[in-house]
This record gives structure tokens, C-alpha cells and sequence, in this order.
């Protein structure tokens, strides 16, 4: 019975160093490639404005919508082994990295763990997650706790966020 508890789920990807459009499109292929994930979407690509420290270089960001039965916090250690395969390093609280991958939404869950949170929790106030989940995902979206995904939409500014025609 595979695939009978497949979840809908969104990944936000981003990247500010060595080559990040290049980090992010090798990272979608690398998603894609997890035992039971199937990649059933993705966003434009993004580049924005680092939110957080200014002294970095501008992110590049997109998202990825996948169905999988892997459990959150499986899915969560596959895709901190591709970030780490990415020479991430954590250097600072909300500093530059070669690659950071969120588990932005899982189905319909709501899950509150020391290691992870869903819906993320920047989700509502981040254009560079907004914006490209909005390319790929239903505009009746609702975000669990925090409303439709077009009203977070329209309460969320741009921010110099711009779509790259690739
Ligand atoms: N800023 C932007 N624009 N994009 C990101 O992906 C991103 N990721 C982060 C912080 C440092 C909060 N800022 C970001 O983790």
C-alpha cells in the first residue's frame, strides 16, 4: 500500500553563498531523489534582500512542494544530511549560508517539537517564502494557524523581493 499516507508538503529553500542559484537548483535534484519523495511542484526562482543581519550577501529562494509518508522529523534529518552536504556551517544566529532548507508546511499538521515547528514560524511575515509558495500552491491555502495564504499574501510587502526569469 505505498504511498497510502502521503502528505502535501512545501520546503522552502535559500541560499546567499557560493553560487546560490546553483545550491538551490543542485538541492531541488537531490530532494527529489529521497526514497519516497515525489516532487510535485516548484516555485520561480527568488532573489531578496536578507532579512536579519544586512552584512551578507542577498539570498536566492524558491520553494518546492513534495508528497511523501515520511514522518516530519525523518524528512527533517534527510534534508539537514543535504544542507550538510552543502558544507553548511552555522556561524550565527541568522547569518549567511550555502544552504537552508525549512520544512515550511506539512499537510495540515501543526507540530510544536524542540527540533521543529510547522507551519515555520516566520511564514506569515517572509515574502521570499510567500510569493513562491503562492506560484505552486492552492490560493484557498490555509496555513494552519495563522489564516488563508492569500490574506497572508496580501498583508505581506514585497520587500524587494524579485522573481528572476531564468
Ligand atoms: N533572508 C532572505 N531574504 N532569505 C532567506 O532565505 C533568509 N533566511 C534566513 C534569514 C537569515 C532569516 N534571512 C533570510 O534564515
Amino acid at each position: 500500500m505505498k504511498g497510502a499516507f502521503r502528505k502535501r508538503v512545501f520546503i522552502g529553500l535559500g541560499s546567499n553563498l557560493d553560487e546560490p542559484v546553483e545550491q538551490v537548483i543542485s538541492a531541488r535534484r537531490e530532494i527529489a531523489a529521497l526514497d519516497d519523495v515525489t516532487e510535485v511542484g516548484f516555485s520561480s526562482l527568488y532573489a531578496s534582500p536578507p532579512m536579519g543581519p544586512q552584512d551578507q550577501p542577498d539570498y536566492i529562494n524558491a520553494v518546492m512542494a513534495i508528497d511523501t509518508s515520511l514522518t516530519p522529523l525523518s524528512l527533517l534529518s534527510q534534508l539537514q544530511a543535504i544542507e550538510n552536504n552543502h558544507n553548511r556551517v552555522r556561524l550565527r544566529r541568522w547569518g549567511a549560508r550555502t544552504l537552508d532548507l525549512d520544512i515550511l508546511l506539512y499537510g495540515e499538521e501543526q507540530i510544536d517539537l524542540p527540533e521543529l515547528t510547522v507551519p515555520h514560524i516566520g511564514i506569515a511575515e517572509r515574502s521570499f517564502v510567500l510569493y513562491p509558495l503562492s506560484e505552486i500552491a492552492e490560493p484557498g491555502l490555509d496555513v494552519p494557524g495563522k489564516g488563508l495564504l492569500m490574506d497572508l499574501l496580501e498583508r505581506c510587502s514585497k520587500d524587494g523581493l524579485e522573481r528572476l526569469a531564468l
